[in-house]
């Protein structure tokens, strides 16, 4: 089974395009956890519990672990291991660097911490993707069109006919040989959405920039699900973490989701 496959299977038979971000921050950890040994697993422990029921994914992003240190490491490992089977893992780093270190990434993320998929800056080239591609069963979300203001610095400058995103999401599909390759596309820019979904309808497509970041859920679902209404992975972090009663706010996001998901187009 491909990585896309496994996508597929993972959003169909959980009905679920829900991705839960564990980007904890000490500090909004709640007080009742604060006090426990280990404030980070038990706070990861506490989301996974209420929602591990309707995600396809959790996301995990290095910064908020690594800015701990080793504990921080040992904190990722031990919530890594909390993740119940038939959930993906993404390891969100955005790394990359000369072929030779970036086997060392994919080394570390792929075999070291045995991600599902991984999070990669596509800005070095071909050479630097390619450590990434050589786990067949494992995925790659390439940084296409991001979520933040600063996105149309680079990102949409324009280089010939098209825009410099659209040139990754041209190389992004050649290097798609073995069905593990996605985006990174930012739910703050659907106009956008459409098009890279045009041009690559099989392909996953990590969301992020829903809830903190205001990006629209309604037009995100409808540009960015494939024909079957899946390979949309939604990314979700501190609006349903850090809300009052996590459960039901994942509830009513991923019940939303569906909403737009299953409506007549
Ligand atoms: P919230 O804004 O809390 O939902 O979290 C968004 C998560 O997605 C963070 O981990 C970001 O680092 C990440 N992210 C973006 O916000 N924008 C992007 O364009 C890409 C990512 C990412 O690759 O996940």
């Amino acid at each position: 089974m491909t990585f896309t496959e496994k996508v597929r299977d993972i959003q169909q038979t959980k009905n679920s395009l829900l991705c839960i971000g564990l980007d904890p921050v000490l500090e909004k950890i709640p007080p009742h956890l604060q006090k426990t040994g280990d404030p980070i697993v038990e706070f990861n422990r506490h989301v996974i519990e209420l929602t591990s029921d309707m995600v396809c994914a959790y996301k995990f992003n290095l910064a908020f672990y690594e800015a701990q240190g080793p504990s921080g490491i040992e904190a990722l490992e031990a919530s890594l291991e909390l993740v119940p089977p038939g959930i993906l893992t993404i390891g969100d780093g955005k790394r990359n660097d000369i072929g030779n270190s970036a086997e060392r990434y994919a080394e570390m993320l792929f075999e070291g911490l045995e991600f599902d998929a991984v999070t990669v800056n596509p800005y070095m080239g071909t050479d630097s993707v390619e450590p990434f591609l050589t786990y067949p069963d494992k995925g790659a979300f390439i940084l296409a069109l991001t979520s933040n203001p600063g996105a149309k610095d680079f990102q949409k400058l324009k280089v010939g006919n098209h825009y410099l995103y659209e040139k990754v999401v041209q190389r992004a599909k050649k290097w798609n040989t073995q069905g593990n390759v996605g985006l990174v596309v930012g739910a703050t820019q659907p106009r956008e959405l459409a098009g890279i979904r045009k041009h690559v309808p099989e392909m996953p497509i990590l969301l992020p920039g829903v809830g903190a970041q205001g990006g629209d859920l309604k037009k995100s679902v409808e540009q960015g699900c494939s024909k079957y209404r899946d390979l949309l992975l939604i990314n979700v972090g501190r609006a349903i973490i850090y809300a009052k009663n996590v459960r039901d706010t994942a509830l009513e996001v991923h019940d939303t989701i569906n909403t737009y998901r299953n409506a007549k187009r």
